[in-house]
């Protein structure tokens, strides 16, 4: 790996010295094996130009994708990204009023509805974007509760499986930007915890279904050569997608995360824990669930404890 960090061999370092027995630790690092070896696929759907290339971009750390690069609305294709063999990406423009849509819409519902080979759906969340300085949110009410939501799953499913997010909140109202530290005033941040409250009632409304919805800002952009701005809210965000994504998976999303310092440092409050928390208690799930409950409670402490700290250290590095 190109890395200059890599949680999984961090972890095994953790548990090698860690005071657990032999046959403990081999259990582990089957245990460590298997989650390396996990594979995320995920969905990042809404409009052009809401910025799902620039969310890619925030979050993983580096250009994958051309930001603002119009695609020819007809054309609605998925673009498949694999940013590695173990993360793929599947960017989808949103439902425009064009002739494409039924045929677009079959596609993301094909892609929602496939499984992998352990017979796990393949899509493992679908985030929505949207724009948060948009007053005309229709087409995108109508991909949330008419093609992603009924395609999820079970009820389970359906609550695990979709977020959507609120980008470019610092577009809405730009004298109440804070641009030197990238955040919202007292008056941003009462408007936009409206607007998010609105589109969540409003999806509540015609789906039945609770979606987690968030507002952040992925960064604006001058041009290729230009300096993508400082998100904000971004570590919400992947606190929010690591608290949906299957707990064996988590690890493998951590470790592919970007690691500018910079990106995660402002936010409406302090993730670090909460991001911590999330990774170690998907390892502690799937320790159980591969050893079997008894085996599991005797060695989840120490895998806890030893990863806990890992990623505390990992995610304190980045504050
Ligand atoms: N002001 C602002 N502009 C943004 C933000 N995120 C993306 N943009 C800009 O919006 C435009 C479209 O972004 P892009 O990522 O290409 O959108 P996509 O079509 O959904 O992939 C670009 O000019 C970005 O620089 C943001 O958080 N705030
Ligand atoms: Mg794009």
């Amino acid at each position: 790996m190109e890395d200059n960090h890599d949680i999984f061999r961090e972890v095994s370092e953790g548990i090698q010295k860690s005071d657990i027995g032999e046959a403990e630790k081999k259990k582990v690092f089957d245990i460590l094996l298997n989650m390396r070896n996990q594979k995320i696929n995920l969905m990042i759907t809404g409009g052009t130009g809401v910025g799902k290339s620039s969310t890619i971009n925030a979050l993983f750390g580096r250009e994958i994708s051309r930001v603002g690069i119009h695609a020819e609305p007809e054309t609605m294709e998925i673009s498949k990204y694999e940013l590695n063999d173990k993360i793929t990406l599947w960017d989808s423009p949103g439902l425009g009023d064009g002739m494409k849509d039924t045929e677009h819409a079959r596609k993301i519902v094909d892609l929602l509805h496939r499984k992998d080979s352990s017979g796990a759906y393949m899509i493992d969340l679908v985030l929505v974007i949207v724009d948060a300085a948009s007053r005309d949110l229709g087409t995108t009410y109508s991909l949330i509760s008419d093609v992603i939501v009924p395609n999820l799953g079970d009820d389970n499913d359906k609550r695990t499986r979709i977020i959507a997010a609120l980008n470019k909140c610092d577009a809405v109202m730009p004298r109440h930007w804070d641009y030197t530290n990238s955040r919202p005033d007292a008056k941003l941040t009462a408007e936009l915890d409206s607007r998010a409250d609105t589109f969540r009632r409003r999806v509540k409304e015609t789906t039945g279904v609770d979606v987690d919805t968030m507002y952040y800002s992925a960064g604006y952009k001058e041009d290729d050569n230009g300096e993508q701005d400082k998100p904000y809210n971004l570590a919400k965000l992947l606190s929010l997608i690591l608290n949906h994504t299957p707990d064996k998976k988590r690890l493998v999303l951590m470790d592919n995360v970007s690691r500018d310092k910079e990106a995660w440092k402002s936010n409406d409050r302090d993730y670090s824990k909460d991001i911590r928390d999330s990774v170690s208690k998907g390892i502690r799930a799937t320790a159980g669930a591969v050893t079997g409950a008894k085996i599991g409670a005797t060695i989840a402490g120490p895998i806890g404890a030893v990863v806990g700290g890992i990623i505390g250290g990992i995610v304190g590095w980045f504050w």
